[in-house]
């Protein structure tokens, strides 16, 4: 069984700049921590980011497609920028049933306007805002203790 952590634009660039929003761990320490909580949980790990909504979506198909398959339990998703305006996204997330874990390491409600809201939230299972990138290993732990419940 496995857990998918979908990462969108920019978040290539983690741990590089702006440390004082985003601190100093880098994406690939993400990717690291995300692997050693999914083991200890019992589940293997896909960690994926792109800059691009094409990708993502052919990911949430996919990932969507092995929920069906009783393979997958879900994602975790921090859709970056997306998530305020790509309703492509939501609704990707919508047709395919993907149970989704909406995260963002900054609270974004404590931010700009713009970003207190969410396109996703709607179609989301649970949202993870503000820990830093604890949220990821939280929002790991949020969705499986929800599919197991099911
Ligand atoms: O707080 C989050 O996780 C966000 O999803 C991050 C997005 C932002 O657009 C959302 O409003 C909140 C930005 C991701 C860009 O990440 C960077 C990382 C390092 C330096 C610059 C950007």
């Amino acid at each position: 069984m496995s857990v998918t952590v979908l990462n969108g634009p920019n978040l290539n660039l983690l741990g590089t700049r702006r440390p004082e929003v985003y601190g100093h761990t880098t994406l690939a320490d993400v990717a690291d921590r995300c692997r050693e909580h999914a083991g200890r949980l019992g589940l293997e790990l896909v960690f994926r980011q792109s800059n691009h909504e094409g990708r993502l979506i052919d990911w949430i198909h996919e990932t969507g497609a092995a929920v069906q398959r009783g393979e997958s339990i879900g994602a975790v998703y921090n859709p970056g920028a997306h998530t305020h305006y790509a309703y492509a996204i939501r609704d990707a997330i919508e047709a395919v049933q993907l149970p989704v874990i909406e995260t963002h390491i900054s609270n974004v409600h404590a931010r700009e306007e713009f970003r207190h809201h969410s396109v996703v939230s709607p179609v989301a299972a649970g949202v993870v805002v503000g820990f830093g990138v604890l949220g990821y290993t939280l929002a790991i732990t949020g969705l499986y203790e929800l599919t197991r419940a099911q």
